[in-house]
């Protein structure tokens, strides 16, 4: 019991002792300065490292929790982007840096025992310039793919105001190293560097730089940060095996050392029974095509008898005795007397469609 009662004693008295002196300090508290000092370390290829003082007074720090707030936003965007909350006034993260890049951070107390704003600072805003270079001679419609587990394709285009004879260099880097770009092809139009055996860690982001060399004028930068999953393009599972009680097994293509947990597999069946449904249909389409040709066959007959082409086709060779009897009957082979006392040649003879519709919707 003795030895209880300082224990009350500190836990009754030390909350009041605390919230005396926070009180105190909220009273004090007149403007809360913004960070100052924002530093940036290059580690290569769009990594940088950024710090930065928070400028606040022990006695802030003392009383409460403080937290820094980072954005950032590119210059050609509007938008300020992730808004993380850190501890300690550093952070490291990847940019485009050739878009050029604003950052800003701020300062944040929180209260000690609920974790609530107190206060918030001004931003402080750092930004960092695109590298040297006209916009027009960045690569352009970058993209890459990663196949056999470790090798990469990165295409591009040349940019249009690169001089023709602009030599594009890659970087690319993983698990702290960087390396260079060493066999560069060209392929539909467009220029693009292939690495053998480059790619170690699928769950670490590379990071990519493609800058050029011209002496007549510089080169802009190009920085990507790729997610190699989702740039993969996998092998086909190997030793595919169907047993005899149907079970069906294959084997992981050989290389990848992911956790096998981490692959999902699609398996096709293709029912053979099906198949005969196709020959079934190959059947229709030929019993179709015929029906279609004898309809067509049908129709034209139609077609030609209205017309009657067909009555001449089909009349016997005219014997010009025949059809000019009265000529030689009764003018006695005079045309022109002949020719004047004549009803002119039946039109039935001629296909003349829009006669032959007039007389049908006569009779109708
Ligand atoms: C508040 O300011 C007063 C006078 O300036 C000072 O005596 C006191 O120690 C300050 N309190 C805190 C908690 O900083
Ligand atoms: C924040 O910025 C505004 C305007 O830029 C200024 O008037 C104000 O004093 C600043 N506040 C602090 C706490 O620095
Ligand atoms: C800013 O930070 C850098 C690196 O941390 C340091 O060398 C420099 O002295 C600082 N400047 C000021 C004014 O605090
Ligand atoms: C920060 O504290 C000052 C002075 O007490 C107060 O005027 C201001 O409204 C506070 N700002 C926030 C965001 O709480
Ligand atoms: C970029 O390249 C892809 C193929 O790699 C192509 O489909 C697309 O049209 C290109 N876009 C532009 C703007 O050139
Ligand atoms: C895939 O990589 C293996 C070695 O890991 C190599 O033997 C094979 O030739 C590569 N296949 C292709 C298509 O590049
Ligand atoms: C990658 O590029 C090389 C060089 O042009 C080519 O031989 C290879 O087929 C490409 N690989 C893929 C998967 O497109
Ligand atoms: C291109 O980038 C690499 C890697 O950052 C660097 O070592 C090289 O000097 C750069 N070349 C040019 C011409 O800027
Ligand atoms: C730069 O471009 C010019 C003009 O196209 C060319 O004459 C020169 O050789 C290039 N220099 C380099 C280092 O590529
Ligand atoms: C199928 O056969 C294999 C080997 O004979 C056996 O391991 C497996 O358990 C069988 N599967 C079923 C569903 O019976
Ligand atoms: C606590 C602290 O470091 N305060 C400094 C904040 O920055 C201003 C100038 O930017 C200095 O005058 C203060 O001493």
């Amino acid at each position: 019991m003795l030895l209880l009662a300082p224990c009350f004693a500190i836990s009754f008295v030390l909350p009041i002792v605390l919230s005396d002196g926070n009180l105190g300090f909220r009273a004090n508290l007149t403007k809360l300065n913004p960070p100052t000092n924002i530093t940036i370390v290059d580690r290569q290829l769009g990594e940088l490292t950024i710090t930065w003082k928070d400028n606040l007074s022990e006695d802030m720090k003392k009383w409460s929790d403080v937290r820094y707030l980072f954005e950032f936003k590119y210059f050609d965007s509007d938008d300020w982007q992730e808004d993380s909350r850190h501890q300690v006034p550093e952070y490291m993260r990847t940019f485009e840096l050739h878009r050029g890049v604003s950052l800003r951070v701020k300062n944040i107390l929180l209260d000690k025992q609920r974790s609530i704003v107190i206060n918030e600072s001004n931003w402080t805003v750092k930004n960092i310039q695109p590298p040297p270079g006209d916009q027009e001679t960045l690569v352009s419609n970058f993209s890459c793919i990663i196949y056999n587990h470790s090798s990469m394709n990165c295409t591009w285009r040349k940019g249009s105001k690169a001089p023709t004879d602009t030599e594009y260099v890659m970087y690319y880097r993983q698990s702290e190293t960087t390396r260079r770009c060493i066999h560069y092809f060209t392929k539909n139009g467009r220029s693009g560097c292939q690495v053998d055996q480059g790619i170690y860690d699928a769950e670490e982001n590379i990071l990519i730089c493609v800058n050029g060399s011209n002496n007549t004028g510089t080169i802009r930068s190009y920085y990507a940060e790729l997610d190699p999953q989702e740039y993969e393009i996998y092998n086909p599972p190997v030793n595919l095996k169907v047993l005899p009680n149907l079970t069906v097994k294959w084997d992981m293509p050989p290389g990848y050392v992911t956790n096998i947990n981490c692959f999902a597999f699609e398996l096709e069946v293709t029912d053979l029974d099906e198949e005969n449904v196709h020959l079934f249909n190959a059947y229709w389409m030929l019993l179709m095509l015929a029906i279609i040709t004898a309809m067509t066959g049908l129709l034209l007959l139609f077609a030609f008898r209205r017309c009657k082409v067909l009555e001449t086709v089909f009349e016997p060779i005219p014997d010009p005795q025949k059809k000019f009897k009265a000529l030689f009957e009764e003018y006695n082979g005079d045309f022109q007397n002949w020719i004047n006392y004549q009803i002119p040649i039946s039109k039935a003879d001629e296909c003349h469609p829009v006669v032959v519709e007039e007389s049908s919707t006569s009779e109708a």
